[in-house]
């Protein structure tokens, strides 16, 4: 199911499926007129309309570049330093030069939201390789591109969160670390979506991404946690899992409230017999995972520690975070 906000931004959401449809039909509902984002690009703000890059641009020629999306709650940046600091890493790996200070870059973010007067929302930063020309060598492309998109990003219907979502196992693996490493968050996101195909053609929610070993990585755009006996249990960075913002968030409530949490690579038959499990992204947050290749996942129904992960995630994002107004 896409959702698409008033500015014509679009984000994923999970499939759609009789407990996740939207309580308002919006084919159907009256509208009022869309009200156009506006969006940075290299220090301008344009109009949806004029929001344009060169085709030249290595970014759409190879898919040479790198992004962030970041969440705002309630006039606040959620993580906003520790997401730059991933952009940064990917960055590095990948010889690209970002033309800005992370100071920079923060002003640039937040006066982005405040030219679009957002409290609550989603934010795609994107830096790309720049123009060059039809050849791959990244020497010719002499400036990146910053590039800064808000969305007003719908919470997924709360009956996502009450019923938990599905997933099944793709084929395709996650990137082995010795090719792209997956810990890059490069805009070469076809390995995934690849994976996605295969999670709506089976009509799952999500897709399960396993690494060269055959152990569970993540899925196409979350990671992945399990929960045993009391114990949390999601794949180590080096199973191929991104160093997930909301997955560190969880790290901390977990000690917080005095539960476990191990890295350890996990089979697919301990998912299958894991008494509860989640997933965990911005877009995403926390979401209970019910069902996994056509196996309900304990009672079939969202677990006690991962609702009580849910609730105290949302009283984290409401609570803290870079002021955008001030
Ligand atoms: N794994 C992958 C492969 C991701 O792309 C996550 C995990 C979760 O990480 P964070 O830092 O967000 O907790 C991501 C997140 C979306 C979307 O719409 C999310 C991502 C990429 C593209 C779309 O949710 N990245």
């Amino acid at each position: 199911m896409k959702t698409s906000n008033a500015g014509g931004a679009v984000i994923d959401q999970p499939k759609s499926r009789e407990a996740v449809k939207p309580a308002v039909d919006k084919s159907t509902a009256a509208k009022p007129a869309a009200k156009q984002s506006k969006i940075y690009i290299d220090g301008k703000f344009y109009s949806e309309a004029d929001a344009k890059v060169s085709v030249f641009d290595h970014g759409l020629l190879y898919g040479d570049g790198i992004f962030e999306g970041i969440r705002f709650y309630n006039g606040r940046v959620f993580r906003l330093e520790e997401h730059l600091e991933r952009l940064w890493d990917s960055a590095r790996s990948i010889c690209l030069h970002i033309p800005m200070s992370q100071r920079a870059m923060t002003e640039a973010l937040l006066e982005t939201i405040r030219q679009n007067n957002l409290r609550d929302g989603y934010i795609r930063l994107i830096v790309t390789r720049g123009v060059g020309n039809l050849g791959l060598n990244p020497e010719q492309c002499k400036t990146p591109s910053v590039i800064i998109i808000t969305a007003q990003i719908a919470l997924y219907p709360e009956a996502v969160y009450k019923n938990g979502l599905s997933i099944v196992t793709c084929a395709t693996r996650r990137t082995n670390p010795s090719a792209l490493n997956p810990a890059v968050k490069s805009l070469n996101y076809l390995n995934n979506i690849m994976a996605r195909i295969e999670a709506n053609q089976a009509n799952a929610d999500e897709g399960l991404m396993l690494n060269d070993e055959g152990n569970v990585a993540e899925c196409t755009a979350d990671n992945v946690f399990i929960i045993k006996r009391g114990h949390i249990f999601t794949p180590p960075i080096t199973a191929g899992a991104l160093r997930g913002i909301t997955r560190a968030v969880v790290f901390e409530i977990a000690a917080e409230t005095g539960i476990k949490v191990t890295e350890a690579d996990i089979t697919r038959h301990e998912m299958f017999v894991a008494d509860e499990a989640f997933l965990t992204g911005t877009a995403a947050e926390i979401i209970p995972l019910v069902k996994a290749d056509g196996r309900p996942i304990g009672t079939g129904k969202p677990g006690p520690i991962t609702t009580r992960m849910i609730s105290r995630f949302r009283e984290i994002t409401r609570e803290t975070g870079t002021p955008i107004y001030t």
